[in-house]
């Protein structure tokens, strides 16, 4: 059997990393015996034509997608797609979305067969056998699907009591080097379960009210994995990683056995952390903690039932800064019975902390207690269009203030940071002599903005195919070539392939033909190669010469794009991960026969 699991496409504010519920979604898979691949538009361009090649291809008897709610809207259309062009696939959907919106989804989208609600697991593990066999499906706890015109739920199914019985989440079918030439940290989770009640939070419907933690050693052992791929810093990503202090120990000792030196970033609710617990932390590598805090009124705090007092915030972020961790703080606006007044002191809290801290809008998900109760809170939801759930914009409005209202207040902060960044990178743009640390948060930014519209507009792809005549030709031009290089190309240089697939490294196959056989790398070539493609990159961009090149010069060097020559074309590719396409011993991108 075969399954396409869909990773739908996010926004780089979100931070697109590694996708975890994808991964562990196809190692249950993969455990139950069949063959896996993951489409992945987080880092790549998603177009219906791409998609149908993808599915030629791999001949899918299975395409799933999972999704948050503000993916949802794309991840559908997705699933729709695949069904439209691939009649005979079984589609499904998974995740904290359609967990809590099953009926309205099934209705909607007749190109969805099949959901499987909350921890998929165990649900993939007896559905595989019973594919074929929709007799069966009333039986499996989990599921929700139409039959006669009405959607069936089977019933819900208990949480999985063993975590260290599942298989590690699939990495090895990630196209590991576009995150990495991309950084954001690779997140792992430590156990599933939050006991708390939050009334804004989906995670705890998903995962119980009892934590299951995993066991620290299985924990190391995955966090060795991900490195063993190269990545290079993680993100531990459960909030309950310091609330059993034994535990999080555990596995930091585990770490410093072991002498394995990563730096890593956790989440924490502040009433878990205490010096020791945060000592540890650090020596194990941890260099940065993100806290929930919300707001900064009492009674704000005791109404979203967030069970945390201002006292343990402003007692927790001491104790980071004399521990040497960074604690960042995040906080809500758009809270039920929200006032100018909350705001004003939630903001005053926030700057007497004094470290970065950052607002997220309400956006009342299906399955959080306060959209299920939105009649016992001062809140009115002024939208159902999940695209808007991103939290990045007001979608709710309290009988104080209008969704107007809450951006404009947002807006004073925003402004606040916009002006502190036309400065930096007017400086950085004068090439002004400014602090290091200053010059690399906007350099970095830069990067990361050009990189994430590389992956998600294929422009590596598209882009970085050219006939070999027309890169020999131009002797001389080596990786600082001058603006106007790429309109010197003869007119059918820049094909690209309309489907933009990836030529050379497609999907979770490798190939890598030697472009010189028997005669080495031509290092002469392939610097041309990759001045060529910085050139078209910045010419599509716009994006400043010296960044491009830089940035593509680092992809080769470190392994994450290659050259292949086939037919008298050379082409361009992101390999797949350190462990199956990369040579260290001949780190130049290609390899020779
Ligand atoms: C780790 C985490 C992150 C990490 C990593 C996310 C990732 N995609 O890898 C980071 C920090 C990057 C992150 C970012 C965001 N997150 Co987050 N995150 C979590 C957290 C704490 C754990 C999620 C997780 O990995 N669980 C472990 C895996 C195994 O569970 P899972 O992903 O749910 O997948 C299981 C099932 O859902 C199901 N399943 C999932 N997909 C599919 C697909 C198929 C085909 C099948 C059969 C089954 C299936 O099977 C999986 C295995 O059991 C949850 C809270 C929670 N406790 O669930 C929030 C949570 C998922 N995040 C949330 C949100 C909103 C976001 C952000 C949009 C940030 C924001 N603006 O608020 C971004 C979006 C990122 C994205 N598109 O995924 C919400 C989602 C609510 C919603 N309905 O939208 C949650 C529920 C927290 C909350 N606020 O309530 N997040
Ligand atoms: S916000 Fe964190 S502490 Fe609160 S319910 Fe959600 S996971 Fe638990």
């Amino acid at each position: 059997m075969r399954v396409a699991i869909v990773a739908p496409p996010y926004p780089l504010e979100e931070a697109p990393a590694p996708p975890l519920g994808v991964c562990y979604v196809a190692a249950a898979f993969e455990a139950a015996g069949a063959r896996v691949k993951i489409i992945d538009y987080i880092v790549s361009r998603y177009t219906p034509e791409k998609l149908e090649a993808e599915l030629d291809a791999f001949q899918p008897d299975v395409l799933g997608s999972t999704s948050v709610t503000l993916n949802f809207p794309q991840a559908a259309t997705i699933v729709q797609k695949a069904k439209q062009l691939r009649p005979s696939l079984v589609t499904l959907m998974g995740g904290p979305h359609v967990s809590f919106d099953a009926a309205r989804t099934l209705a909607r989208y007749p190109g969805i067969d099949l959901l499987v609600l909350g921890e998929g697991e165990e649900t993939i593990r007896e559905w595989v056998p019973h594919l074929h066999d929709p007799g069966a499906w009333p039986g499996i706890l989990g599921l929700a699907y139409r039959q006669d015109g009405r959607v069936v739920t089977t019933g819900t199914r208990g949480f999985i009591q063993d975590l260290d019985s599942l298989p590690l989440p699939s990495r090895h079918l990630l196209e590991c080097s576009r995150y990495q030439a991309l950084g954001f940290p690779v997140s792992i989770i430590t156990g599933r379960g939050c006991p708390y009640p939050c009334i804004f939070c989906q995670g705890r419907r998903m995962v119980g009210s009892r934590v299951r933690y995993r066991d620290p050693k299985r924990i190391v052992d995955e966090i060795e994995e991900i490195l063993g791929y190269g990545f290079d810093r993680i993100n531990v990503a459960d909030d309950l990683f310091c609330s059993r202090k034994d535990r999080a120990r555990a596995v930091c000792r585990e770490i410093l056995d072991r002498g394995i030196r990563v730096p890593w970033s956790a989440f924490a609710r502040v009433n878990t952390v205490d010096r020791e617990m945060l000592e540890i932390m650090r020596e194990a590598g941890c260099d940065s903690v993100s806290f929930g805090i919300e707001s900064g009124n009492p009674a704000m705090l005791e109404r979203i039932r967030k069970r945390i007092t201002l006292d343990q915030a402003r007692q927790a972020v001491k104790l980071c800064r004399e521990t040497g961790i960074l604690a960042h703080a995040s906080f809500m606006v758009g809270l039920p019975g929200e006032t100018m007044e909350t705001l004003r002191e939630t903001e005053a809290f926030a700057q007497s902390l004094g470290i970065i801290y950052g607002y997220h809008f309400l956006a009342p998900f299906p399955g959080t207690t306060v959209r299920e109760k939105i009649h016992e809170y001062d809140l009115e939801i002024l939208t159902d269009d999940w695209s808007r759930y991103d939290a990045n914009r007001a979608i709710v409005r309290t009988s104080a203030l209008s969704a107007e209202d809450m951006e404009a207040f947002y807006e004073e902060y925003d402004q606040r940071n916009r002006h502190y960044w036309a400065k930096l990178e007017k400086q950085y743009r004068e090439e002004a002599v400014i602090p290091e640390e200053d010059f690399f948060r906007v350099y970095g930014r830069h990067r990361m903005e050009l990189t994430f519209r590389i992956l998600s507009e294929d422009l590596v792809e598209t882009l970085g195919d050219f006939p070999l005549d027309a890169v020999r030709g131009r002797q001389g031009v080596g990786p600082a070539a001058g603006p106007d290089t790429a309109q010197r190309l003869p007119p059918d240089a820049h094909p690209g392939r309309a489907d933009g697939t990836n030529p050379g490294g497609g999907g979770n196959e490798v190939r890598s033909e030697p472009w010189n056989p028997g005669g080495g790398v031509d290092e002469a070539l392939l610097a041309r190669a990759e001045a060529l493609l910085a050139e078209r990159i910045r010419d599509v961009t716009g994006a400043e010469d010296k960044l491009v090149r830089q940035a593509v010069g680092d992809f080769a060097r470190k392994g994450f794009i290659k050259a292949t020559e086939t037919n008298g074309r050379l082409r361009w590719y992101w390999t797949h991960n350190r462990r199956r396409d990369f040579d260290p011993a001949s780190p130049t991108r290609l390899r020779v026969a």
